[in-house]
Order: C-alpha cells, then sequence, then structure tokens
C-alpha cells in the first residue's frame, strides 16, 4: 500500500521537511528527542466526577492528552551556514493559513479529483463503499511516513453526501488526514480520495480510527481502523555537527569533544572513525570514549539504542591550517551509511537555530505539546529556549505556554526544549521560538514559528464564553420544536450542562444508553439526549465541557445533523447580574459562520437566545441571528 506517486507530491510537502531527514542517505545529524511520556493518547479517565458542584473544569492542562508532533529538520548542514537565515520551509508555504484552518486546495485539487469506480446504477438509496476497511500503514521507520489514499466510492445510483470525517477520540496524533472541504457530495460511480499519512515520531505504538459519517443508507457511520508499526532502525546524531576550533598562536593545542548517540530504536555499529585527510590533517583523534571509558582500540565501536561515545579531536594551529571531515561509518539493515562531522578553523559565531516543530491540527481543549527538542546549534549545543505566543484567538486566556510541570515560562528562557499549552478556544495559534547558545552574540538573533490551528471537527459546533468570572453561564442546543430548560436531567430535548455533558470529551464515546449528565448513571435518569438513529450515539450532541467559575469556554458539537431548525440558547445560571459580554461562535464543517456578542445584562435565571442552527440538508445548514432574552422556567423545589 506503499505510495510514491507523482500524485501525492503536493500531500508529502506538508511532511517534506520530516523526510528530508529520513530518506537522504545522510543521516549524521538526525535528531528526534521526543519525550516518550507525551504520545499524544488519551487516557480514559471516565472516572473523574461529574457534580456541577464540584466540577473541576477550570483546572486546565491535565497532560494526558497532550499532542505531540513535531519533525522539523535538523539535517546536518554541511555548508555551517552562518548567514543568520533559518533554512527551515517558512510554515505559510507548506499550509496556507486560510482562516479555518484548511490546507490550500487550489495547487492539490490534482490528487483530490473524483475517480471512477464501480457503482451500481439501479440501488436508489446513497451506498459508500471505501477501497480499504482497514488503513494498515505497514511498519514505519521514525520521522519516515506512509500515505494512504482511501477511496470513498458512491456505489449506488443517487448522490452520497459525506458530511464528517473525524479521527475518534484518542486517535494517536501521529496520523493526519486530508480531504476536499466538508461536505463531500459524490455523484454516482465516483471516488473521493481521503489521504491519510502516519509519521511516527517516537518508539511508542499508536492507534486510532477514522469515522466517516454520510447519508448510506445502511452504514451511516463508517469505521475505518488505523493499524501501523514503528519499523525498527538504527539513527546517529551528532554533537555538535560542526566542530570549531578558534584561531590561537601557532603550536598551541585544543580540543573540542563530539558526541555519537544512537537515537534509533534498533542497536548499530561503528565499523569507521577518521579523519579524511589523514596523517595530512592538523587535527587528530585523541581519544574515542564510551561510559567514561576509553575504546580507542576496541573499533568497531556497538551502539545500543539511547547509547553513545564520544570523540575527542586535538587541534595543533600551524601556519597555515585546513578544513577536515570526521567520517562516520555505522551499519544499518540497508548496508553502511556515512555520517560527518565538519572539522574546521573560525572565530565567525554560528548560532543556535530554533526548531518550532511542524505546525499541527488539534481539537480545541487539546493540550498542545511544542517540542523544541531538533533545535540545534551547528557548533555546539543549544542553552536555552524561550517560547512566546505571536498570536492567538481572542479571549484564549488560560493559553499559556508552561514547562510539562505546570509553570509559566511564557517569554523565559528555560532550559529544556518542551513546552505545552491549552488550545482552550478554536482558531489560529502562532507560537515563536528562540534559542541562545554559548556564543553571546547569538542570543534570539534566529527566530523560528509554528502554527497550531484548534479545527472544530463535528459537522456544528458551538462555543460560548464570557468576560466575568464566578458568572456561570450554560451553553444550550435544543431540538427542532423543543424548549430551553435551565436544569433539565430529564430533558430530551435540550442538550446542556445537566444532560450532556461528557467532560471535556473524556467520557467518549459514551455508554450504550448515552452519556451520563451529572445527576444521571447509564441506568437511571439523565441520560444525554437521544437524537437521530435511536441507540446510535455517532447522531447525538454531547457538551464537552461544562464551565463555573471561569469564563468558558464551554462547546456543544453535533455531527450528522437531524433536520430541522435547533435553538441556541445561554442561561445565566448563577452569579451577580452585572456587566458580562457573553460571546457565542458557531462554526458548520470547522468553519466559523457566526459570532454573536451579548452585552445587555441578562438577569440570573433568564436566558439569551442566541441564533437558530437551520438544517435545511445534511449539506445545508444555515445560522439565524434571534438576539431576544427572557426569563427562564424555575423548577418547583
Ligand atoms: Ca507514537
Ligand atoms: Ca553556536
Ligand atoms: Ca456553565
Ligand atoms: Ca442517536
Amino acid at each position: 500500500m506503499r505510495q510514491a506517486n507523482k500524485l501525492m507530491f503536493m500531500f508529502l510537502m506538508l511532511f517534506v521537511v520530516v523526510c528530508s531527514s529520513c530518506n537522504s542517505g545522510d543521516n549524521s545529524a538526525i535528531i528526534d528527542g521526543d519525550d516518550p511520556n507525551y504520545d499524544g493518547d488519551v487516557d480514559d479517565d471516565s472516572s473523574e466526577s461529574a457534580e456541577k458542584e464540584s466540577d473541576d473544569s477550570t483546572v486546565e492542562g491535565d497532560t494526558e492528552d497532550s499532542t505531540v508532533i513535531d519533525g522539523d529538520e535538523s539535517e546536518n548542514d554541511s555548508d555551517g551556514d552562518t548567514d543568520g537565515e533559518t533554512e527551515e520551509v517558512d510554515t505559510e508555504n507548506i499550509i496556507d493559513g486560510d482562516e479555518d484552518g484548511d490546507i490550500s486546495e487550489s495547487d492539490e485539487d490534482i490528487i483530490l479529483e473524483s475517480i471512477p469506480c464501480s457503482n451500481n446504477q439501479n440501488l436508489s438509496y446513497p451506498e459508500l463503499t471505501p477501497s480499504y476497511n482497514t488503513a494498515d500503514f505497514g511498519a514505519v521507520a521514525i520521522m519516515d511516513s506512509n500515505e494512504i489514499a482511501l477511496e470513498l466510492c458512491n456505489s449506488s445510483g443517487v448522490d452520497l453526501s459525506v458530511t464528517s470525517v473525524q479521527f475518534a477520540r484518542g486517535t494517536s496524533h501521529e496520523y493526519y488526514k486530508y480531504h476536499k472541504d466538508l461536505p463531500l457530495i459524490i455523484p454516482p460511480g465516483f471516488a473521493v480520495p481521503i489521504l491519510l499519512s502516519y509519521v511516527p515520531v517516537d518508539n511508542l505504538a499508536d492507534e486510532g480510527t477514522l469515522v466517516i459519517l454520510s447519508d448510506d443508507a445502511n452504514n451511516p457511520e463508517l469505521k475505518i481502523p488505523l493499524v501501523s508499526s514503528v519499523q525498527p532502525a538504527a539513527l546517529l546524531k551528532t554533537v555538535p555537527q560542526i566542530a570549531q576550533f578558534h584561531s590561537a598562536s601557532v603550536g598551541q593545542t585544543t580540543s573540542k569533544t563530539i558526541e555519537i548517540s544512537n537515537i534509533g530504536n534498533e542497536s548499530t555499529s561503528i565499523t569507521l572513525l577518521e579523519l579524511a585527510k589523514g596523517q595530512q590533517s592538523p587535527y587528530t583523534i585523541k581519544d574515542i570514549r564510551k561510559n567514561n571509558l576509553s575504546v580507542f582500540n576496541s573499533s568497531p565501536w556497538d551502539l545500543a539504542a539511547d547509547e553513545n561515545i564520544t570523540v575527542e579531536i586535538e587541534f595543533q594551529m600551524a601556519d597555515s591550517v585546513e578544513d577536515d571531515i570526521l567520517n562516520i561509518d555505522w551499519l544499518t539493515e540497508d548496508g553502511t551509511k556515512r555520517s560527518t562531522v565538519n572539522v574546521m578553523v573560525g572565530n565567525d559565531a554560528m548560532c543556535a537555530i530554533p526548531q518550532a516543530g511542524m505546525d499541527q491540527f488539534v481539537d480545541p481543549l487539546d493540550n498542545v505539546l511544542l517540542n523544541g527538542s531538533r533545535s540545534y546549534d551547528p557548533n555546539g549545543s543549544v542553552q536555552a529556549y524561550m517560547w512566546q505566543f505571536v498570536k492567538k484567538p481572542d479571549n484564549a486566556f488560560r493559553a499559556i505556554i508552561k514547562d510539562m510541570n505546570g509553570n509559566t515560562i511564557e517569554g523565559q528562557w528555560v532550559e529544556t526544549p518542551n513546552a505545552t499549552f491549552y488550545a482552550e478556544l478554536s482558531g489560529e495559534y502562532v507560537v515563536q521560538l528562540t534559542t541562545k547558545d554559548s556564543e553571546e552574540i547569538c542570543t534570539g538573533v534566529e527566530v523560528d514559528f509554528v502554527t497550531i490551528w484548534a479545527k472544530p471537527e463535528s459537522t456544528i459546533h458551538v462555543q460560548l464564553v464570557w468576560e466575568t468570572q464566578n458568572n456561570d453561564q450554560d451553553i444550550h442546543l435544543i431540538r427542532p420544536g423543543g424548549q430551553h430548560v435551565r436544569d433539565g436531567a430529564e430533558s430530551t430535548e435540550d442538550c446542556h450542562y445537566a444532560n450532556c455533558n461528557t467532560i471535556n470529551g473524556r467520557a467518549f464515546p459514551c455508554p450504550p444508553r448515552g452519556c451520563p449528565g451529572p445527576y444521571g448513571t447509564a441506568t437511571g435518569s439523565g441520560q444525554a439526549p437521544d437524537w437521530g438513529i435511536q441507540e446510535q450515539r455517532f447522531d447525538d450532541p454531547f457538551l464537552d465541557i461544562d464551565d463555573i467559575e471561569m469564563k468558558g469556554p464551554e462547546n456543544i458539537n453535533y455531527s450528522a445533523p437531524e433536520l430541522g431548525d435547533f435553538k441556541v440558547t445561554v442561561e445565566h445560571y448563577s452569579g451577580e447580574s452585572q456587566q458580562n459580554e457573553v460571546k457565542v461562535l458557531v462554526f458548520v464543517f470547522g468553519v466559523l459562520e457566526a459570532s454573536y456578542t451579548l452585552t445587555d445584562v441578562i438577569p440570573v435565571k433568564h436566558h439569551w437566545n442566541v441564533c437558530w442552527i437551520k438544517v435545511h440538508s445534511p449539506t445545508d445548514i444555515e445560522v439565524v441571528e434571534i438576539n431576544t432574552s427572557e426569563p427562564s422556567e424555575v423548577p418547583e423545589e
């Protein structure tokens, strides 16, 4: 299933940065360095309390659903450039930064064109036939990638509508997907490709499921398991990549130590360590050490995964000195590979190159991992890192850059390359990384940026935030013909905190009878509304967070909606009736469709009727403003 054809080229552009490190034969400085504790898995934590009174949703920043996607190149630039430019492909060139976070289509249409497929023209209801029932990527080496084109064939005689293509919760962030903007309307006898890719960044196994919702009459929820494994391979990394000796008085000797590490997951053996100019070189290999013991005379040098050796090089200044190359030959399954370290004399500064990591698509409310571990200093090592937001969504107060222990480090020099932030709201986050090395002149000279799009995956995503703390607001989504209820644990028509809360998504997938609200159990009352097909949960709305003390967000997600007019309301549940700007954003098919702000004071136990979401057809959804307010019915005590 491995695809290498040209049509994949544009899709591969996404990963060109990654893969330039992989297949180029010169693997001397591939840096992996991911923290294996952050594999992007979402822990099942459904045991968390769901009581409104003790709702813990104001504490953000569990790292258990952190995302790890890094993968910028850190290939050994043997040109040792000192021109002060980062060579990384600018993010805009990879992903065009559409407001909705979609990857540019214009150039890539060729690979997303519909292609003919076989169908039964007499079949009078929509039928989706995927080209694979499982997406099996096989074994992929770390930082390499494998792509699969999953073709969705309309095998019927009538139009087929695909309204949602989502990774199920818990799917590893090392899988990527790419497709045309939703909804996809596929004519009979045609197939539309969904491009899937797997880029393992660590040794930890990855799994997941792609969920495709369509109007297929028999199987509206198609699940495609994602299967992959990490290929065993050795990988050498050298630090520094340029051993730079400063000029000195003739006859004076100085020495430098180079560390050679096996950062892969298989052992290897270094069969050769020599300076290219041999006896003619002004440089000499003085010692080779492993675990602090000299192994100078014990070639070949075996390196298990995570082991390293150090090479001490001595330089004696002469009237005229030349550069040299340290050749390092090491064994892989495919034969011998050569890595090199440039050895030179010069007094020019070579500044550390920050690598802020590969652009990411995440879900709103994800904890994003910023991985700067691929930053490097060509002639030394990186000594400190500084992360700062350049851009983030308005009201994303809790999107703050922290270290892995939860300390705020935004705008501060820190020694560890990894950081995290809470993608509190949908939208675009741009983060800047600068680095420091041992050369003072280099501090803050080089800058790199990473863009993270928190993009709602649900067909309908309604986001609520407000301005004043301790002023509890609740978002509600009401089924066609239904009534707003302030505290409706038993309500089947108003999805809100009392019946629809999945606690930050962690109770997902819901138990067979639904997501219990805080006052219910899976077998008792307070079951989540069961809309659409009875006993099927994929077509039910769910609230992913109920915030009480802070300023939101609260989000209701709804895919595969029924036809009709859904009402969005906001209950002022508790707190002072004071000036409190309340904002509702409505996303449809991942795109911001409408934004409403309430600046009037609405008393407690009143609600704001925000808008209608009119589902005219599975693919035609309209948002219409209401903007009125009224008292809410308060149940008798
Ligand atoms: Ca992994
Ligand atoms: Ca340097
Ligand atoms: Ca609330
Ligand atoms: Ca249902």
